[in-house]
């Protein structure tokens, strides 16, 4: 049995594509007949994590219970997509230790702030533009960059296609797939 539990942890801005990015990577490990999960929003804050708002201290305990669940799933021997925006660089690095040396995968998806708000995809940047939403990340909440991300996705630059083909070549270069 190949051992193929990684965590690939996608971290950047609201709108930068982290979800997009982590369901097309699934389909695509998935018919190369891998087994990979992505854990977002759908399916931790609104179980899991769903006493959980966006204050810092709740940010941080969604980030460890995130960083826990996925450290279990890649025991298992699971390709495990997390799409969090995790703005705070000690909750990655904490999520990091949990793993064994090249099994924790940060990327950095990249998107200016300027780009995330004019796509605005759920209308969120204009209601925190508004004050309708407190703390809202890049605008009354701090994001933390990745110093050395093992990637970063220019989702500004890359189509979705070029940005899965980076994550893929990543795998297939540490012999992950
Ligand atoms: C940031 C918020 C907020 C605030 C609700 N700040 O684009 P989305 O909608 O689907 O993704 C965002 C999601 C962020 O949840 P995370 O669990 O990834 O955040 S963190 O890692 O910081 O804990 C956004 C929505 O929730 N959302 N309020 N105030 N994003």
């Amino acid at each position: 049995l190949k051992q193929k539990g990684v965590v690939i942890w996608l971290t950047g801005l609201s709108g930068a594509g982290k979800s997009t990015i982590a369901r097309e990577l699934e389909k695509r490990l998935y018919d190369m007949g891998h087994l990979s999960y992505v854990l977002d929003g759908d399916n931790i804050r609104h179980g899991l994590n769903r006493n959980l708002g966006f204050s810092p201290e709740d940010r941080k305990e969604n980030i460890r219970r995130i960083s826990e669940v996925a450290k279990l799933f890649a025991d298992a021997g699971v390709i495990t997509i997390t799409a969090f925006i995790s703005p705070y660089r000690e909750d990655r690095d904490n999520a990091r230790k949990l793993l064994p040396e090249g099994k924790f995968v940060e990327v950095y998806v990249k998107c200016p702030l300027e780009k995330c708000e004019e796509r605005d995809v759920k209308g969120l940047y204009k209601k925190a533009r508004a004050g309708e939403i407190k703390e809202f990340t890049g605008i009354s909440a701090p994001y933390e960059p990745p110093v050395n991300p093992e990637l970063v996705i220019d989702t500004d630059k890359l189509s979705l296609d070029e940005s899965v083909e980076m994550l893929l070549n990543y795998l297939n270069q540490k012999g992950i797939i």
